[in-house]
């Protein structure tokens, strides 16, 4: 028997599809359906991961299925080929980066060919190519031509390692993404593209795309849209005024302070009239030196009181305070805050620190839906107490047991005229329980509302709710009436068993977190108190009378920032901008395009622009525009490169314009695009961005770039852990594509686990090993193939081809390998059954489809075989698969016609073995049946 030697095969096998130029999509063709099939381009490092193979060899299958099942697919690749690890490899192996990146791009054309990847390589993009870049710099031109790209002067995050300044997604935990230098702040006057301009409309059309709820969510998290409102408070004695950004204008009356940013520009005109001015003056500079995030984190606040400086509250004309404090960022909102210490955290922190007044002007509104208020009930407001009890000897509670009610609950009752919530309490908890001797601990808290049905008095109460924690001194006891008696007994419980199943009250968990926790800001919704006219109105409500009243406006805030494009580095596409001798900037013009990077720079970190150092651009620019004319040093943020890549593989040698206006037509948007999770929100953002900003400008035909967007999972180490250097547990895929060949791998990788959901898989070398073996099975049963057993196939296409089209490849080769233990036990199948299997087998190991399909004479290649032809029936099946669940725990799954009833179900699931076991012979008492979804089997 000759064995499989994957080596020669693969070879072989690549080299005849390339000679047939079997994947160079004619865009032109319009006999078939278009499928653009786009997956983020790698960024050439030199070495392609086992994260490289899951995204593109796995995809591969998609795309080989959708060809032979007549599709037009482009499956284009090329490379994101700009970036900073080549200006670090020149910094520290005095490289040039040109020749770094180049040589790994050769090295990974290779690896990738070895894949078997079905690649249109005759489209292929390089971004750092001068006929791409040529077109990045275009379309800046335009983007500055249309207002939406700008400079503007902006603090900057600066990574003094890198020696360049940062975007803020690259700053992680105040220090560099790449290398985790801390980051300082610095100002630089830098280009910015103005996606801010686009907020809403990111969010609106995010709306309609097919994309997983998780990808939407953290884009829209990203944007941050709130809504708010704007709200001016008067400086005492002074004509300015402060307008604060508020979410929640409903809180205006606990607002005992304004904060202002240090940054802010009224800041500097009010300091010539503060009494501490240098203590002033020596926190703005201090707040100088960190950075946003570090402002933002939840550490001890700081802050400087503006002496002698007042400001009006708006609502109650109340004179407040003013500080200024690193924790309001002068670029979010205006700047200056309202402070509302009862109901921000923050603002909590900071008045607990500078011992400024905490105004609760909100109250928790609890809605009892256990004793919910009954139509036609009289209403009665009531203040009230919760009496609560500890004894220090042994931790217990003392609670009421009631008798005619079905209730446990602390001591309640009402607050008399003249009465502190403490007395009330007193008073209520020896009459009701007889314990005199009490040591109050305090209130915990601001009052609570809670609307219930009160049953013992057939009224429907709202009651305002002060809970007093007390400590019991001894046992005396007073005599407690018979008419008390008869109501309830007190009982001792313990800690943990003051729960909601026990105890009658709904506001027992924020009680208890007020006793574990102490004093906290409340910033949910709730009722209004201390709010003049406002007082019981609904705190959503009242936002907007209060905004009215006080002459504020509605308004709607973002998160997202102007793009800051700029970048000190080399290694990138350089800014197509001269500047004049004023120091007015100008485009370059097309025909001075592609605006060619220099060569004759140094790469030393200077912490200037490396640009900078280069003679000939210099000179290029006197040459060009007339002396005293300066050349901009920055270059781009690759991620402007990589926000259109997708529009050039349509068109990617075309020196007249950045892509082709028919074919972009027809072929827009992408109809599914894959890639990583961490690029959810910069690089799928800004594509969308930059997209919808060139069809404002007509030049692209759609207002959305991608219509699918998929993450795929993670490939982790064989330890479970997430692959990293540092673990030692990077896989390099070159060993087993050498040791079991490629076909193997793939296999592998595609058997793992659904690629149509998140999840992540560890690495197995065995997995590998047994996938050689199918193949080699395979392999055995084809040489074989010389009998007249024909084995059904029909089956076995219907649930491959409903598989792939669900990204479900792992099933899809399990449905294959079942169906070789058929065919094995049939030996000596038939030529006909060989060929059937062959082509099944095809997308997901095409070298090995190959080599079998020469081996039974197939005519051409077995890519350019047809998907078999399943019957309408077949495919409704398996189109019918179900989950099976025993209460609610899945135990298998069934495949139904679409007509299938109930009983239908039923029956099959009693088939399960282990659903069988599950039910341990007993009757379902329920059965709930969803067509097409689940069965769940209730005992
Ligand atoms: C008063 C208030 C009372 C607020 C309250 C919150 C709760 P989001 O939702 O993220 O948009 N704020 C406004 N500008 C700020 C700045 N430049 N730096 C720091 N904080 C700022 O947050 C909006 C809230 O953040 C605003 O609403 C403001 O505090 C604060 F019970 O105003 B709020």
């Amino acid at each position: 028997m000759r064995t499989y030697d994957h080596q020669e095969i693969e070879k072989r096998a690549q080299e005849k599809w390339a000679s047939l130029g079997l994947y160079q999509a004619d865009l032109e063709d319009d006999s078939k359906d278009p499928y653009y099939l786009l997956t983020e381009f790698p960024y050439p490092s030199g070495d392609l991961h086992i994260g490289h193979w899951y995204a593109f060899a796995v995809t591969d299958i998609f795309a080989r299925v959708k060809r032979m099942k007549g599709e037009n697919v482009f499956f284009p690749i090329g490379f994101d080929a700009f970036g900073l690890p080549a200006e670090n490899a020149a910094i520290k192996n005095k490289l040039d980066p040109k020749e770094w990146t180049y040589k790994n791009m050769e090295r990974m054309r290779e690896q990738l060919r070895s894949m078997g990847a079905s690649f249109d390589w005759s489209k292929e993009v390089v971004t750092c190519e001068p006929s791409y870049y040529k077109w990045t710099q275009w379309l800046f031109v335009k983007l500055m031509e249309h207002g939406l790209a700008y400079r503007a002067e902006a603090s900057v995050k600066w990574c003094p390692k890198d020696q360049t300044v940062l975007a803020n997604e690259q700053v992680v935990d105040g220090c560099c993404e790449r290398c985790g230098t801390p980051v300082e702040e610095k100002w630089l006057t830098q280009w910015f593209l103005k996606i801010t301009d686009y907020a809403e409309r990111l969010l609106k059309d995010l709306e309609p795309l097919p994309w997983r709820e998780e990808i939407k969510e953290a884009q829209r998290a990203w944007v941050g849209k709130s809504e708010g409102a704007h709200i001016s408070f008067t400086i005492s004695g002074r004509d300015e005024k402060v307008k604060v950004f508020t979410t929640r204008p409903d809180t205006l009356f606990g607002a005992t302070y304004l904060v202002l940013a240090p940054e802010y520009p009224l800041v500097s005109p009010l300091l010539t009239s503060v009494s501490n001015k240098k203590e002033a003056e020596k926190y703005i500079d201090a707040t100088k030196k960190k950075t946003e995030r570090e402002r933002s984190e939840n550490k001890e606040k700081t802050g400087v009181k503006l002496e002698g400086v007042r400001a009006i509250n708006p609502a109650n004309q109340e004179e407040i305070p003013v500080y200024i404090a690193d924790y309001v960022l002068a670029s979010y909102g205006t700047g200056a805050v309202m402070a509302v210490p009862a109901h921000d955290e923050r603002d909590f922190a900071f008045a607990k620190k500078f011992d400024l007044p905490i105004r609760t002007v909100v109250v928790p509104r609890l809605v009892d839906d256990r004793n919910p208020h009954i139509e036609g009930k009289e209403l009665v407001h009531r203040k009230i107490i919760l009496g609560i009890v500890r004894n220090p000897k042994n931790g217990k509670f003392l609670a009421l047991t009631w008798k005619k009610q079905p209730w446990t609950t602390f001591v309640v009752g009402g607050i008399e005229e003249g009465e502190s919530p403490e007395q009330a309490a007193r008073r209520e908890i020896e009459e009701e329980t007889g314990y005199k001797n009490l040591r109050f601990i305090k209130v915990l808290g601001d009052p609570i509302q809670t609307e219930f049905y009160a049953a013992h008095k057939d009224f429907n109460r709202v009651a305002l709710d002060w809970p007093v924690l007390f400590e019991l001194e001894d046992e005396e006891k007073s005599e407690v009436s018979d008419e008390e008696k008869d109501k309830h007994e007190p009982t001792w419980v313990k800690r943990n068993e003051l729960t909601r199943e026990r105890f009658e009250h709904i506001e027992l968990d924020i009680v208890l977190d007020r006793m574990d926790n102490g004093e906290r800001a409340y910033t949910g919704a709730g009722v209004l108190i201390a709010s003049g006219g406002f007082d019981g109105k609904e705190s959503e409500e009242a936002k907007w009378e209060i905004v009215k009243a006080v002459g504020g406006e509605r308004t709607t805030n973002y998160r997202l920032r102007d793009w800051l494009v700029s970048r000190q580095r080399y290694w990138g596409c350089p800014i197509p901008v001269v500047y004049d001798p004023e120091g007015a900037p100008h485009a370059v013009p097309p025909e001075h395009l592609p605006w060619l990077l220099p060569t004759d720079v140094d790469f030393a970190p200077h912490g200037e622009a490396p640009l900078a150092s280069s003679k000939e651009l210099k000179k290029r620019v006197e040459k060009l525009f007339g002396k005293g004319w300066t050349p901009e040093y920055d270059t781009l943020d690759t991620f402007v490169d990589s926000s259109w890549y997708f529009l050039r593989y349509l068109d990617p040698k075309d020196e007249n314009d950045f892509s082709d206006k028919g074919l972009m037509k027809k072929w827009l948007p992408v109809d599914r695009y894959s890639g990583g999770s961490e690029h959810t929100t910069m690089h799928l953002l800004y594509a969308r961005f930059f997209h919808k900003a060139l069809s404002d400008l007509a030049l692209v035909p759609t207002a959305e770039p991608f219509n699918e967007r998929f993450n795929r999972g993670l490939i982790l180490g064989s330890d479970g852990q997430k692959m990293s250097k540092s673990k030692g547990n990077v896989l390099n895929p070159d060993e087993f594509v050498q040791k079991y060949g490629a076909d193997a791998v793939r296999l592998y990788l595609a058997f793992i686990g659904p690629y149509n959901e998140p999840g992540s898989y560890p690495w197995s070398l065995d997995g590998v090993a047994a996938m050689r073996k199918f193949i080699d099975r395979v392999v055995r049963m084809v040489e074989t193939a010389t009998g007249t057993t024909n084995v059904d196939s029909e089956f076995i296409a219907g649930k491959v081809k409903i598989d792939t089209e669900r990204f479900k490849f792992n099933t899809a080769i399990a449905a294959l390998m079942s169906h070789l233990n058929l065919c094995e036990k049939s030996k000596p199948v038939s030529i006909k059954t060989a060929r059937e299997f062959i082509i099944l087998l095809a997308p997901f190991a095409p070298h090995l489809a190959e080599h079998l399909w020469e081996q039974i004479n197939g005519e051409g290649s077995v890519h350019q075989a047809s998907w078999p032809v399943v019957n309408e029936e077949i495919l409704g099946f398996f189109n019918g698969e179900i989950a099976v669940q025993v209460n609610g725990k899945k135990r298998g799954s069934i495949t139904l016609s679409a007509d299938a009833t109930e009983a239908d179900a039923v029956a099959l699931a009693r088939n399960i073995a282990s659903v069988r076991t599950a039910l341990g012979g007993k009757e379902p008492q329920r059965v709930v049946y969803r067509p097409g979804k689940i069965l769940n089997l209730v005992i």
